[in-house]
Formats: structure tokens, C-alpha cells, sequence
């Protein structure tokens, strides 16, 4: 590989140093094309095909320790970290997890994984089990004798869960299959009453029951491109022109982007897609950088549908673990997905035979000039003087869109000049639906677990968790979590008329399960402290979690489906870094019995304060569908924020220079500082 042979003139972006150059890898660096290639090769050569069945579910970088990263950031030289990856693999029915250097082109260690639940499913093995119905006589035969045509119908594969059975053997998934005539918007078309069930190692139909009919809903009414769309159209906006052309102060270098007082290192994973690293923030009055986020991505979505009859109970998905984020990432389409003064970035990952797949246009990053207010302040107070001074908001964006099957979600990383970090989801796509017989709700006598959105249609109640690991480091590595309860106090003195008012009741979390917490329900303000370095006001230096989009699991604590997604029960956590400790609902997730979750290891209670701490953080939606989510929902959006918290001096953009935007867009040159 190129890598052995390659000059480095080092930059850490995370140290103090604020002196910037040129550097060819990042130890963070996602594998690229030909690294992939080279893993697929040292693979294929212990395990050959057609010999042994081989397939690659996960190839990615198994990134340096932390701690031989850290010190190597402290003292960049030219000898990197060893760079490695991780290979987690199919052979002959067993699971592997493969390390292999790729510095000496050689596997490091190869264990075979006895454990329950499966890897993650290839795109590849999806497309060729959707095709088995195709050819299998009893569907073909099902199909007409509903007087459909099999060459309008498609299927998709759901993964199966688990619900108390001793564990399978089998790696199975069930397809569900759809008709496509006259619409591309498959999902809304349901064939109800076919169970077909997959095994993905034998590749064949292990399982067949067709129990019933059900009309399928109409194509009518359902297709969303705009060339299929009659009158009348409307309303009419202006698309996604704005004002600012250019990649204004937009550097990226490799995987390392820097923007105003902001750097930060964006990597493309399959499982997770991006992954923000190394995020630090340029304080101007101590002229050298501070960190703030060592590593942050989304590490689970767990999908819980409400219908619990035969043919739907087992719809509780974790998109993630079970469909990988990154490879089932669309390509973002300029000026839609996002604006006109967006850079897009490709991604590549392993397809099932281990060759590289590139994902062109996998994220873009735009500076967003939303109209916002970042500051302002009107004074009339002052006799015979008016003064009326704001500042625009500009922020910069990354942005990642997963599409798993009729669910696309939108990943939005956006960092502020302020130094607050907005952590966005957004859902859009197509619902998952139900045909039923009635056209009309007043016909429904019976529980449908859903919303009749449609004739015939039945919108399926369920929920999304969406769970984000941030590894945080506020200006240093140890930090403590600081619960802020905020509680109402009586008022006794003799000098108020007052009754009552609140105060502030701070309290460090010693360990995990002081630090397992449901939000939203009592007054609180949770902090990440830095306990060894102060304000000159003497306040730890700090960011704030602001939280958002807050949601409380439904199903029992006993339910299956919810001790695999147990990491749903709190919608904070904080533990004490653990490499291996990324996935919050385990690493093997497809028919999963809850045996890795955030909740086993936080079993352990460990210690958290003034140590290496992560902050998990849960948020999402109970979806209770309704008839504008038909036929494809308009964006539905949720976010948390982490704010500085007594990070700076003072606020730290005070002192904000903008410049003028282009003037050709102006009419009058009006603007002005
Ligand atoms: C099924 O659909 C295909 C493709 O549209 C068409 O060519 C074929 O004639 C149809 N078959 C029947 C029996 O309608
Ligand atoms: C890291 O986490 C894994 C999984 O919870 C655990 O098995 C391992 O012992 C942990 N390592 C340390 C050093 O705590
Ligand atoms: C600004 O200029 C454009 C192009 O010359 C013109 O179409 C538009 O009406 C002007 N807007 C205003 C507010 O004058
Ligand atoms: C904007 O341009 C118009 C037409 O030239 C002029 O009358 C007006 O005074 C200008 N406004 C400002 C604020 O410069
Ligand atoms: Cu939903």
C-alpha cells in the first residue's frame, strides 16, 4: 500500500498549536477504495472462495486507542499509529471478527464470534433473497390467485427479532412483497396474508404460509415524482436559492474541515455513517484551540412498530445494527438535498464480496445562512440615543441522508461560531402501512394499531429511539456530569412578599447508574464539567446538554423488544470510555436478546467523575401517523444541542467580523457593520 510510502508533514488538529499544514492521512481517515481492496484480498487469501462461503457484512477502520491517538496528536511524528481494520465476516456459517494491519498486509486476529445475534445484513444478500419469490411455485401461484401479475411485485426483507425463543440457528429474515403497477411508491402497496421466511445462509425459502387476502391498496393518489403529479400544483417557492455563493471559509483538507473558529475530522462509516471526531473550537482570547467532542455519531435506531398480530408483531427494527447507516446511504442531490454553496463528499464501503462500493455525493457541507438571529439587542434607555446593534447566525452543516427501505432519515451535524454543536434528525420518506379492508374509519370496529390515512390503507403506529454516542472532552480528556435540579424554595424572610422561588441544587454523578437519567419530566440543567480547569470567575469550564426531541419508551421493561432496545429506557447515560462500547444496543443486532446493550454494561455501575466520559443521549418520536404523512411524509424534525456552559470568558462572538454578502445580490448596498 501507498501508505507505507508516504511523506507526512504533520498537523495534530487537536493540539494547541494553531499552526496549520498540509497532511495526506489521519489516523481517523476512513479505509479508503484501495485499502478496502487490500482487505478483501489478505481475507480472501486465508479463506479462498469457492472453498469457503465468504461474505463481509462490516470492513472499517478499527480506529488507534484512544489514549496512543491522544499522544500521538500531542507530538505528531511521522510514524503513524498502526492502522488497522476490522473485517466482521461470514465463513462457512460462523461469524468472524478479522483485524487486519494494514501496514504489514497481515491478519492481527481472526475470532470467531459464539455469541447471539447476527452481523449486520449485506445490501447484496437483501437483493438477491427479495428474488427467490420470483421463481418459488406456491408464491407465483399466491400471486394469481389474486389476480396479480408477479412482474408488477416486489418484495423487501424485514428482519425477524426475537421473542423468548431459545436462540436460532438460523441467520432468517422475512420478506414482505409489494405491488408496484402504475406507482414507484411501492410500501403503501402491501399484499397482505403471504409469510415468507428466508434463510440468508442457505439462501433459500425455509418457510411459506399463505393464510389469507386482503385488497391492496390503490395506486391512485400515490406516486410522489413531480412528472407523475396532475393539477392542481402549488405552492410555488423558490427552491433552494440563497443568498451566499462560494465555499466561503470552508477549508477541508483530506477528512479534516475547518470553518471560522471550527475543526473537526468527518469520517464515512458503513454501520454508523458519519462520524465527527476531534471536534475543537478556537478560543480567540487564549489564542490556541480547545476541545470539546473526541468522537460523536449516531450509534443506534431502534424502530418499534405497534401491531402486535401474526404478520406484524416482529417489525422492531434497529437500523443501524440490523441495515448499517452508511451503506444504505443515498447520494444527496445538489440543490435539493442541499444548497447551492454545498461541498460533496463520496464514501466508500465494502459491498458482500469484500469490493469496494463508492457512495458518490455521501455528505455534503454547507455554510447555512438560515436567516437567524445569533444576537442582538435594541437600547432605548439611554436619553437622545438609539442603539440597535445584531448579528446574522451562520453555521456550517454536515449533512448524511440513510435511506433504510421507506425510511429516509437526515443526519445534520451543525456547528456554531458560538461553540454550541446541534446534534438534527429528520425523518421524511414513506410510511409503513397496513391494507385493510375498510375505506373508512366509521367502518372500523375492531384495533388496527394505526391511523386510516387512506381507502384501504392503515398507517402502523411506532416509534423512533435514536440514540447518539458522544464522546465528549470539554477542554481535556476527564470530565464529570454535573446534575443542575433546579427546585422550587419557600421564601420565609420577613423582607419579601414572595412566597416562593427556585434555586439550583448541584449534584456530580459518582457512577453509571447516578448518571442513568429520564428527562423532561423535573426542572434540570445537565452539564459535562471540566473539575481541573477553572474561570477566571472560578466556575468549572463546562457545555451544557440542551435537550430535545424527548421520548419514553411505551412497551414494558419486559417486552423483547424492548431489552434489546433497552438503551431507550434513560435518555441520558454517561459511562467511562470504553473502546469496544459503540453500539448501545450490542454489535450484533439481527435477532439480538438484549445481551449487549448499554444496560448490561452499565451493570457494572463503574465510576464516572473527573474520568474519560461518554454521553449517550436518546431522542425521537412516538409516531402516531395521520393522513399528510400520505403517500410520503413531509421532514419531521428533532435536535439536541450541546452549548458552552462557562467554556469562554465572556461570549465569544462578540467580536463576530461578517462580511459583506456578494454585492451583484444586492439591490442596495445597504448592509453594513
Ligand atoms: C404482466 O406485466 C408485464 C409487464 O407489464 C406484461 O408484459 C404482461 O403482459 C403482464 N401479464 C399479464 C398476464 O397481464
Ligand atoms: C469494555 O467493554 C466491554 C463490553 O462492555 C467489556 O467486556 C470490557 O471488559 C471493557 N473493558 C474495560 C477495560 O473495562
Ligand atoms: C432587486 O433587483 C432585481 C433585479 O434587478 C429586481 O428584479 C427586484 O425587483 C429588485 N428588488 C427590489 C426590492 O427592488
Ligand atoms: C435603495 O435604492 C433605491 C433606488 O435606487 C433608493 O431610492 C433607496 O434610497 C436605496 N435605499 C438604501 C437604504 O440605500
Ligand atoms: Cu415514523
Amino acid at each position: 500500500m501507498a501508505r507505507s510510502l508516504m511523506f507526512f508533514i504533520l498537523f495534530s488538529i487537536f493540539a494547541i498549536s494553531p499552526i496549520s499544514c498540509y497532511t495526506q492521512q489521519h489516523p481517523l481517515d476512513p479505509l479508503t477504495a484501495n485499502e478496502l481492496t487490500l482487505v478483501q484480498a489478505i481475507v480472501k487469501k486465508s479463506y479462498p472462495p469457492p472453498k469457503h462461503n465468504l461474505a463481509f457484512h462490516y470492513v472499517g477502520l478499527d480506529e488507534p486507542d484512544k489514549p496512543i491517538l491522544l499522544s500521538w496528536l500531542s507530538k505528531p511524528t511521522s510514524k503513524l499509529p498502526p492502522r488497522r481494520a476490522l473485517a466482521i465476516t461470514r465463513i462457512d456459517r460462523q461469524t468472524h471478527e478479522i483485524i487486519v494491519d494494514l501496514g504489514t498486509k497481515s491478519i492481527v486476529s481472526d475470532e470467531v464470534y459464539k455469541g447471539i445475534g447476527y452481523p449486520t445484513l449485506t445490501p447484496d444478500e437483501q437483493t438477491v433473497a427479495i428474488q427467490l419469490p420470483m421463481s418459488y411455485g406456491p408464491f407465483i401461484k399466491s400471486i394469481q390467485n389474486r389476480g396479480l401479475n408477479v412482474s408488477h411485485v416486489v418484495c423487501s426483507c424485514f428482519t425477524v427479532g426475537w421473542f423468548g425463543e431459545e436462540r436460532k440457528i438460523e441467520r432468517v429474515v422475512k420478506l414482505q412483497c409489494f405491488y408496484n403497477e402504475n406507482t414507484v411508491n411501492l410500501y403503501v402497496r402491501p399484499i397482505e396474508g403471504i409469510k415468507i421466511v428466508v434463510d440468508l445462509d442457505e439462501m433459500k425459502i425455509v418457510d411459506y404460509v399463505d393464510s389469507h387476502k386482503v385488497p391492496i391498496p390503490k395506486a391512485e393518489g400515490t406516486d410522489y415524482r413531480f412528472s407523475e403529479q396532475k393539477p392542481p400544483f402549488g405552492p410555488r417557492t423558490n427552491g433552494a436559492v440563497i443568498l451566499s455563493k462560494g465555499k466561503n471559509g470552508l477549508d477541508i483538507d483530506g477528512h479534516v474541515i475547518r470553518w471560522v473558529n471550527w475543526q473537526f475530522h468527518l469520517a464515512f462509516d458503513a454501520r454508523v455513517g458519519p462520524v465527527i471526531s476531534l471536534a475543537s473550537i478556537y478560543d480567540t482570547e487564549k489564542h490556541k484551540h480547545r476541545t470539546v467532542l473526541y468522537r460523536g455519531h449516531i450509534s443506534e435506531l431502534f424502530v418499534p412498530y405497534q401491531d402486535p398480530t401474526d404478520e406484524y408483531y416482529f417489525k422492531t427494527f434497529f437500523d443501524c445494527g440490523e441495515f448499517g447507516f452508511g451503506q444504505s446511504a443515498a447520494s444527496l442531490i445538489p440543490l435539493a438535498d442541499c444548497p447551492n454553496n454545498a461541498v460533496f463528499l463520496d464514501g466508500y464501503y465494502a459491498g458482500q464480496d469484500g469490493t469496494p462500493v463508492k457512495v458518490p455525493n455521501v455528505f455534503c457541507v454547507f455554510e447555512r445562512h438560515a436567516g437567524d438571529i445569533m444576537w442582538r439587542h435594541t437600547e432605548l434607555g439611554i436619553p437622545g440615543k438609539v442603539v440597535n446593534e445584531a448579528r446574522p447566525e451562520v453555521t456550517l452543516v454536515v449533512r448524511m441522508v440513510a435511506t433504510i427501505g421507506n425510511y429516509d432519515h437526515i443526519l445534520d451535524w451543525e456547528f456554531k461560531p458560538s461553540g454550541s454543536i446541534k446534534v438534527q434528525a429528520g425523518l421524511s420518506g414513506i410510511l409503513e402501512v397496513k391494507a385493510s379492508e375498510h375505506t373508512r374509519v366509521d367502518e372500523i370496529k375492531e384495533e388496527i394499531y394505526g391511523t386510516s390515512i387512506t381507502d384501504n390503507t392503515i398507517g402502523l403506529y411506532h416509534d423512533h429511539f435514536l440514540t447518539y454516542r458522544l464522546d465528549l472532552d470539554i477542554d481535556g480528556v476527564d470530565n464529570s456530569f454535573v446534575k443542575k435540579r433546579l427546585a422550587t424554595k419557600v421564601a420565609t424572610g420577613k423582607d419579601t412578599p414572595r412566597k416562593s422561588y427556585w434555586t439550583v441544587y448541584s449534584e456530580t454523578a459518582k457512577t453509571e447508574s447516578e448518571a442513568k437519567l429520564q428527562i423532561g419530566l423535573k426542572p434540570s440543567e445537565l452539564a459535562f464539567e471540566n473539575p481541573n480547569k477553572k474561570t477566571k470567575a472560578g466556575n468549572n469550564v463546562g457545555y451544557r446538554l440542551i435537550p430535545g426531541a424527548l421520548i419514553h419508551p411505551m412497551l414494558l421493561d419486559d417486552d423483547y423488544p424492548q431489552i434489546r432496545g433497552a438503551f431507550s429506557n434513560y435518555n441520558v447515560w454517561v459511562t467511562p470510555y470504553n473502546k469496544s462500547e459503540k453500539w448501545a444496543g450490542g454489535r450484533y443486532l439481527d435477532q439480538s436478546q438484549g445481551q449487549d446493550t448499554i444496560a448490561v454494561w452499565t451493570q457494572r455501575n463503574r465510576e464516572i467523575e473527573n474520568k474519560d466520559i461518554v454521553l449517550w443521549y436518546v431522542m425521537g418520536f412516538h409516531h402516531l401517523p395521520c393522513q399528510e404523512d400520505f403517500p410520503l411524509m413531509a421532514t419531521l424534525s428533532g435536535a439536541f444541542e450541546i452549548r458552552p456552559a462557562n467554556f469562554f470568558e465572556s461570549n465569544p462572538v462578540l467580536k463576530v467580523i461578517n462580511s459583506r454578502p456578494p454585492m451583484h445580490l444586492l439591490n442596495n448596498s445597504s448592509s453594513h457593520h
